[in-house]
C-alpha cells in the first residue's frame, strides 16, 4: 500500500516489547525544519505514549539528511543507545540532489544498523513536493515520525 493510501500514524500495538529501561537517539536534520519539527514531535510522543522513559531519549540535531548516517554511527556505537531513530526530509528540487542524498542516506543508515547490530529506522520523508511533506509531517496521512518510533520499538521485541 502507498502512503497516499496509508495513514502513517495507524499502526498495530500488539504485543509491543517493554521499553522502560530502553535508550533511543533521535537524530534530526535541520533542513526542511518546518517539516523534521513535526516529524521529531511525532517519534518523540509516541516513544513516551508506548512507555519510553523520557530521561532515556537522546536528541541530537545535524545539518542535513546526509549527515544522518554519520549522527546514526556516533549513536549506534554508544552502548548505551538500544535504537536510533533519523529523521529528515528531503524534497525534490530542480537537480538531482534528492537522489543522491536519499540512495546515501538510505543505504548508510543500513549499514549502520548492520555494522551495529542496532535498528536503526529511516524517518525520512522523500516527498515530490513540500505539501507532500506537510500531509505526512502530522497531515491529512499521518506523521511518519509516529511510525518511525513505532518501527524503533517493534524492532526491539525482535529477537532468536
Ligand atoms: C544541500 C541540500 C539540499 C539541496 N536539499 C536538502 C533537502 O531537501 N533535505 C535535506 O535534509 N538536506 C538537503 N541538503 C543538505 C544535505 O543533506 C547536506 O547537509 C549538505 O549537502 C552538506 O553535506
Amino acid at each position: 500500500m502507498s502512503s497516499a493510501l496509508k495513514n502513517l500514524s495507524v499502526f498495530s500495538t500488539e504485543n509491543l516489547p517493554d521499553i522502560s529501561e530502553k535508550h533511543f537517539a533521535i537524530i534530526v536534520a535541520e533542513w526542511n525544519s518546518e517539516v523534521t519539527g513535526p516529524l521529531f514531535t511525532g517519534a518523540y510522543e509516541t516513544l513516551v505514549k508506548y512507555g519510553a522513559n523520557e530521561e532515556f531519549i537522546h536528541v541530537r540535531s545535524v545539518p542535513g539528511s546526509y549527515e544522518l548516517s554519520f549522527g546514526a554511527a556516533l549513536a549506534a556505537q554508544a552502548s548505551h543507545i538500544d535504537a536510533v531513530i533519523c529523521i529528515g526530509c528531503v524534497i525534490q528540487g530542480e537537480t538531482k540532489h534528492n537522489d543522491y542524498i536519499n540512495h546515501a542516506v538510505a543505504q548508510g543508515l543500513t549499514n549502520v544498523s548492520i555494522q551495529y547490530n542496532k535498528p536503526v529506522i529511516f524517518g525520512v520523508l522523500t516527498p515530490n513536493t513540500q505539501q507532500q511533506a506537510l500531509d505526512r509531517a502530522g497531515g491529512i496521512h499521518g506523521n511518519k515520525g509516529d511510525e518511525a518510533a513505532i518501527t524503533a520499538i517493534k524492532m526491539l521485541g525482535v529477537s532468536f
